[in-house]
């Protein structure tokens, strides 16, 4: 294959004139932050006045004993509305070990869909839909805790202006449904700081232990949430792609044009104007990877995942590593080639790898993701 041709990349350092790690943490962030915000992703709703947390059900000793299941409901409460979500939880049976995180990961099919037994809450709902994705007894085995519940329960995911009025923006005000600042991609990190916050009441959870873990939208989510929510000590991008991980200049496969035609609810109309513009972007998506520093941050590819550009993920995890030595943290290493297949490239601080095979989760990921942290405790 004849090597790609790539466009320099705006350095984070340079912009921000920043030379140091305090220079970045208190000057560039919260300018970045807030750039992105305002033209990328919108704003996260802020906190509701009140959280409550019901347990709906809780079982012992399922997936060959391996694992305690716990059904939770949340309902949030502001300014006289309520939203409730429901969380499922599987955390390992008693092992005396320490857990090695707990990992805070909204699904796309419900709770249902990415439970491996049939009776999992809503009933009626179809259970199990996507083998593979969600390896219970492999999770347990390797030490997680996993809390996860449905983004169309935060947002649903499609373009209608009753989405938008429906969505967990409706618990601060009216919603006009056609506007476009209220962001799928923003909503579903609230989705992300709100598991966070109930992990923070299981006594099982250490709080420095809490990862943010999403696929594909989620990806893109995960990591938005994990710049803006200092409680995640980590956040895993898995097949991420346009919007997430992937660089937009040169973008191959899925790019502003084709990604904002189909989901303009995900992000906010300011970032029109960068279709078939990328390189007028005052940043790209390294700055959005960078802003887990020095809070280690995994990036994962899939080699028939072309739409979300593989290359470009690499690109945007090794850009984002002068951040990380500013920290005294390697991140992956300057001049670094694109890794084949199957050759992980996990470093202190930031993790690529391109796992062969399609766009999903599999147990090959989730082994990658507890060897990056177990190399990044
Ligand atoms: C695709 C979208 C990608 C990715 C993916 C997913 O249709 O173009 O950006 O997010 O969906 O979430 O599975």
């Amino acid at each position: 294959m004849p090597k790609r041709k790539f466009s320099p990349l705006p350095s984070i350092c340079r912009k921000y004139k920043v030379a140091t790690a305090f220079d970045w943490f208190n000057t560039a962030r919260p300018k970045i932050i807030k750039m992105l915000a305002e033209n990328e992703y919108g704003f996260i709703p802020p906190r509701p006045a009140a959280m409550t947390v019901e347990l709906l059900r809780e079982r012992h000793g399922l997936v060959d004993g391996t694992a305690r299941r716990r059904e939770f409901r949340l309902t949030l409460a502001n300014a006289g509305r309520t939203h409730s979500i429901d969380v499922l939880v599987y955390s390992p049976e008693d092992t005396g070990k320490p857990l090695l995180a707990a990992v805070a990961a909204l699904n796309f099919q419900g709770n249902a869909g990415a439970a491996e037994e049939d009776d999992v809450l809503p009933l009626d709902a179809p259970h199990h839909t996507q083998p593979g994705r969600w390896p219970i007894k492999q999770l347990m085995k390797a030490g997680f805790l996993l809390a996860t519940a449905a983004r169309n329960d935060f947002y649903f995911d499609d373009n209608a202006p009753e989405s938008r009025r429906n969505s967990v923006f409706r618990l601060f005000g009216e919603i006009d449904g056609n506007d476009r600042h209220y962001t799928a991609l923003s909503a579903w990190a609230f989705g992300y700081r709100t598991l966070c916050d109930l992990l923070l009441t299981l006594p099982e959870v250490d709080p420095g232990k809490v990862w943010f873990h999403g696929h594909s939208r989620l990806g893109k989510t995960a990591l938005w949430a994990a710049a803006n929510d200092p409680r995640a000590a980590g956040v895993v991008s898995n097949c991420s792609g346009c919007g997430g991980a992937a660089i937009s200049r040169d973008k191959e496969g899925e790019t502003l044009r084709k990604i904002i035609t189909r989901f303009p609810f995900w992000f906010v109309p300011e970032f029109d104007r960068y279709m078939d513009n990328e390189k007028a972007m005052p940043w790209d998506q390294h700055f959005l990877v960078s802003l887990c520093a020095p809070r280690p941050v995994l990036v994962a590819s899939a080699s028939e995942d072309l739409w979300a550009d593989p290359e470009n993920e690499f690109r945007a995890a090794a850009a984002a590593g002068e951040v990380y030595r500013l920290f005294g943290i390697p991140g992956i290493e300057e001049r670094t080639a694109f890794p084949p297949v199957n050759t992980p490239v996990l470093r202190r601080g930031v993790g690529y790898y391109v796992r062969s095979g399609i766009h999903d989760v599999t147990p090959y990921d989730w082994r990658q993701v507890a060897k990056f942290i177990r190399l990044n405790r």
